[in-house]
């Protein structure tokens, strides 16, 4: 009885190394224990790095943008904002045909709200985006984006220009149209709360 126990437990141990070895030679990434991506589709972006994949992803979309954004610091006034660029960069792709859905953080957990982001709202509203402001004491500190439904970006990055040009900030781009559709039905959750 203990023999068939340890020999089911070493088959158990080996089956387990086996798996792991496997992901690890084929170079992938496992994700919410169900979705696995090639790490080829995974990159990683520090710093001002994030700024510069964004908006070449930005620029190429072709159908649609969707952002859900802790802080999104529009300043007009500032002729050198990377903020400004990206904000306007969403402008830009919804005059070319792209549906450009925002979300931003209005008020939060702690009763603060988050009147950085109404000069964004504004000047997105204003020019036919549609941006929404999450007025629920929930507090959407997430920094997503999702582009032409198989581009997803997460990480620290705020839309700020202390986020985006000043600051230490991490964040990956994952190329994936499962982890994109997931990500989505996550949004949609959002926009509707
Ligand atoms: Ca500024
Ligand atoms: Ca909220």
């Amino acid at each position: 009885m203990r023999k068939s126990i340890l020999i089911a437990l070493l088959l158990a141990v080996t089956a387990f190394i086996g798996v792991a070895f496997s992901f690890a030679s084929l170079g992938n990434v496992q994700i919410g224990y169900e979705i696995v991506v090639p790490t080829s589709q995974i990159c990683n972006l520090v710093d001002r790095e994030y700024y510069y994949s964004i908006m070449e992803d930005i620029r190429s979309a072709n159908s649609s943008i969707m952002v859900a954004m802790y802080s999104m610091v529009y300043d007009p006034d500032d002729s050198f904002d990377w903020a400004n660029d990206l904000i306007r960069e969403l402008v830009y792709a919804r005059e070319r045909g792209v549906n450009v859905t925002v979300i931003l953080e209005y008020r939060t957990y702690y009763g603060e709200y988050m009147d950085r982001n109404l000069d964004a709202y504004n000047y997105l509203s204003a020019n036919g985006v549609n941006v929404l402001l999450d007025n629920d004491t929930e507090t959407d500190h997430m920094k997503l984006v999702i582009i032409d439904d198989y581009i997803v970006y997460v990480g620290s990055h705020n839309w700020s220009e202390s986020g985006l040009y000043y600051n230490k900030e991490t964040s990956i781009r994952i190329v994936s149209p499962e982890i994109a559709k997931e990500f989505k039905e996550y949004f949609q959750t959002i926009r509707k709360s």
